[in-house]
C-alpha cells in the first residue's frame, strides 16, 4: 500500500561527543531493604518539613502552588500515529509525512503549539520495561525488567506456538519478571515525600498478579483507578463490561469501572471522567497533584471507537487501521478534555503536561519489519528497528504564561522542537529536579535532566545515547537483541545469529529507514560502537540469554588487519 510508504528522509541529528556518565558502582545495585530504611529515616526527618511546606502553601489561587504534573502515557503509540509532525527536515524544522495526514489529533497539535517536541525520543520496545523505567529512572538493562510481564507465569515458562518453551528457556534466568515491588523507590513515592497527591489512572502492568506491584497503591500512588497487572483491556466497550468474562490470556477485564458497565461509555472516556474527578479531589485537598494518566489505548484489541469511526471510512484502508485511528482520536480527545479541565479549574498555568508513547506504534498494517505503520521508519512495536522504539514526545504548560512563577523556573518555548535524544527514563530525574525531590544517593539513575532542553537551550553535557536491551523472543525478525544509539549511529547485536550476521550498523542521518547495513563497510565504527554497547551493558550489570547452559555475552568484533 503505497500510501503508507514514504521515502522522505529524517533530518540529521547533531552528533555530540559522548561524555561517560558518573555511575554508581553496579555492585551497589539498588537494594530494596536499604531503600525501605532510607524511606523510614527520610519520613521521620522530613515529615515536619513537608508539613511546614504544605502548611506554607497559600490557598488555591491558580498561580502560586507547586506545579501540577500530568504524565500522559499512551500505550503502543508510535511517533507517526499523530497529525503532529514529529520528524524534522535537514534544517531542523518539523516535516509532514503522509501518516500525519491520516491521523487526527487536534489536541496534540494544541499541546505541541504550546510547548516542545522531541524528534528523537525513545521508549523501550515493549510495555513493562518502559513503565518500570519511568518509575525508576533506570534503563531496562539495569532494572532487568526487559520484557513485557506476562501476568500469570514467568515469561520463561510460556509454551505456545509463537513462543515455544525451548525458546523461552533461553531468556536470562535472572530477568526481572516480578517488575516493581512495594519496597522499590518510584517516582510517585518521591513526589509524595514533597507533598504531592499521586494519582494512577489506567493501565499499570508493573508486576504480575499475586505480587505487591500489581496494585499501584503499593508503588507510591495514593489513588488507583483501573490499574492492575493486565497489559491490555478485554474490551474497550462498557456494554461488554470492558471485557468481563473474557478468557483471553492477554486481554482481561479492566478492574474498578463497574459503574460504567452496560452503558455506551468507551474505556478511554471512562478513565478520563475518573481522572477529572480525581483532579478535583486533589485540588480540594490543596495539594499539588501528579496524575499518571496511563491510557489502555491504543493497545489491541483494536475496537473501533464509534465516536470517531466516520472520520476514517471510505479511505481505502483496512478495518484494523481504521479502528486504530479511532483509538488514537479518542485518546486525543482525552488529552483535550484534561487540558480544558485544568483551565476551567484555574490551574492551567501551573500544570505541566508531559506526553509520550510507551513503545513504537502497533497499527495493524503489513509486516512487523516493513516500512509501513511507522513510515518513514522501519518496523513497529517490539521490533529491533526504529519503529519499535521511537515515540511521540511533547512537554508543555497547559497555558503558557511567562509571568507565572513555576513557568519562570521552567520556561518552555511555544511550538519548539528538539533533535537531541531523549529517553523515557529521563523523566524521573527531570521531574524530581523540577519539584526539588531528593533522590537517595544509593539509587542509580540512568536518565538525564531534560529541563535545559525543554527551555530551548542546547546542553553541552547532554548525552545523545540510548540502550535497548531485549534478551527475549519476539515476533517478526526481532529476537534476542541489544541496540545502542550514539548520535546518528546505531549498532545492533543479535545473540543467536552466527558470525558477522550478529552485527548491524546504521547511519540514521543518511538512512532513517535502516535499509543499508554498514557493518561490513565500516569495521572501525562497528567495533567502537560495540565497545560502547558492551561497556553500557556491563556497567548496568545486565543479564544475558543462555544456550546449552552457557551465558551468551555480546562479542566485540575482532580488529580487522589491513
Ligand atoms: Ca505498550
Amino acid at each position: 500500500m503505497k500510501y503508507w510508504i514514504s521515502g522522505m528522509q529524517l533530518a540529521g541529528v547533531d552528533r555530540h561527543t559522548s561524555t561517560k556518565r558518573k555511575r554508581v558502582d553496579p555492585t551497589t545495585r539498588f537494594t530494596r531493604l536499604r531503600f525501605v530504611l532510607v524511606c523510614l529515616i527520610c519520613t521521620l526527618f522530613s515529615s515536619q518539613g513537608s508539613a511546614e511546606r504544605a502548611a506554607a502553601k497559600p490557598p488555591l489561587d491558580g498561580t502560586s502552588r507547586s506545579p501540577n504534573i500530568v504524565l500522559f502515557l499512551v500505550d503502543d503509540m508510535g511517533l507517526m500515529d499523530t497529525s503532529v509532525p514529529m520528524l524534522t527536515d535537514e534544517d531542523g524544522k518539523s516535516k509532514h509525512h503522509p501518516l500525519n495526514d491520516w491521523y487526527r489529533t487536534p489536541n496534540m497539535e494544541r499541546l505541541a503549539a504550546r510547548g516542545v517536541r522531541f524528534s528523537n525520543f525513545y521508549s523501550h520496545s515493549v510495555c513493562s520495561p518502559t513503565r518500570v523505567s519511568i518509575m525508576s529512572g533506570q534503563n531496562s538493562a539495569r532494572h532487568r525488567c526487559t520484557d513485557y510481564i506476562f501476568p500469570w507465569k514467568n515469561n520463561r515458562l510460556i509454551d505456545t506456538r509463537q513462543y515455544p518453551l525451548a525458546v523461552c528457556q533461553q531468556v536470562p534466568p535472572k530477568w526481572n519478571w516480578a517488575g516493581l515491588t512495594q519496597s522499590d523507590l518510584t517516582l510517585p513515592s518521591l513526589l509524595k515525600q514533597v507533598g504531592y497527591k499521586t494519582i494512577h489512572v489506567g493501565k499499570g502492568h508493573f508486576a504480575p498478579f499475586e505480587h505487591t506491584g500489581t496494585d499501584p497503591q503499593n508503588l507510591g500512588f495514593d489513588v488507583n483507578i483501573a490499574g492492575s497487572s493486565i497489559g491490555a483491556p478485554g474490551s474497550y466497550y462498557a456494554k461488554n463490561g470492558f471485557g468481563k468474562g473474557s478468557k483471553n490470556v492477554h486481554a482481561r477485564p479492566v478492574p474498578g469501572l463497574d459503574k460504567y458497565h452496560g452503558t455506551d461509555t468507551f474505556l478511554t472516556e471512562a478513565i478520563t471522567l475518573e481522572a477529572k474527578a480525581e483532579v478535583d479531589r486533589a485540588l480540594a485537598s490543596e495539594k499539588p497533584f501528579f496524575l499518571y494518566m496511563s491510557h489502555y489505548a491504543v493497545h489491541s484489541p483494536f475496537n473501533s471507537d464509534p465516536r470517531f469511526a466516520a472520520n476514517y471510512r471510505d479511505k481505502g484502508t483496512p478495518p484494523g487501521a481504521q479502528a486504530y485511528a479511532t483509538l488514537i482520536e479518542g485518546m486525543d480527545k482525552s488529552l483535550g478534555d484534561l487540558m480544558d479541565h485544568v483551565e476551567a479549574k484555574g490551574v492551567a498555568e501551573n500544570t505541566l503536561f508531559i506526553f509520550l508513547g510507551d513503545n513504537g506504534g502497533d497499527c495493524p498494517l503489513a509486516g512487523t519489519d516493513d516500512i509501513s505503520s511507522s513510515a518513514p521508519l522501519r518496523g513497529r512495536k517490539g521490533s529491533k528497528w526504529e519503529g519499535g522504539v521511537r515515540v511521540p514526545f511533547i512537554a508543555a504548560w497547559a497555558k503558557p504564561d511567562p509571568e507565572n512563577k513555576e513557568q519562570k523556573k521552567l520556561p518552555i518555548p511555544a511550538g519548539s522542537i528538539r533533535q537531541e535524544i531523549g529517553v523515557c527514563y529521563d523523566l524521573f530525574p527531570t521531574i524530581a529536579k523540577l519539584v526539588e525531590a531528593p533522590v537517595p544517593t544509593d539509587h542509580p539513575v540512568d536518565g538525564q535532566n531534560l529541563s535545559q532542553l525543554f527551555s530551548g537551550q542546547s546542553d553541552q553535557k547532554h548525552r545523545n545515547e540510548f540502550l535497548n536491551h531485549y534478551p527475549h523472543p519476539r515476533r517478526g525478525q526481532s529476537h534476542f537483541f541489544t541496540t545502542w544509539r550514539n548520535g546518528n549511529w546505531k549498532v545492533r547485536y543479535e545473540y543467536f545469529a552466527e558470525g558477522d550476521d550478529r552485527y548491524a550498523l546504521y547511519d540514521l542521518a543518511r538512512d532513517p529507514s535502516e535499509s543499508n547495513n554498514l557493518a561490513a563497510e565500516q569495521p572501525v565504527k562497528l567495533r567502537s560502537m560495540m565497545q560502547q554497547m558492551v561497556q553500557e551493558l556491563e556497567s548496568s550489570d545486565a543479564v544475558y540469554p543462555v544456550k546449552d547452559g552457557q551465558t551468551l555475552e555480546p562479542l566485540i568484533p575482532q580488529e580487522k588487519r589491513s
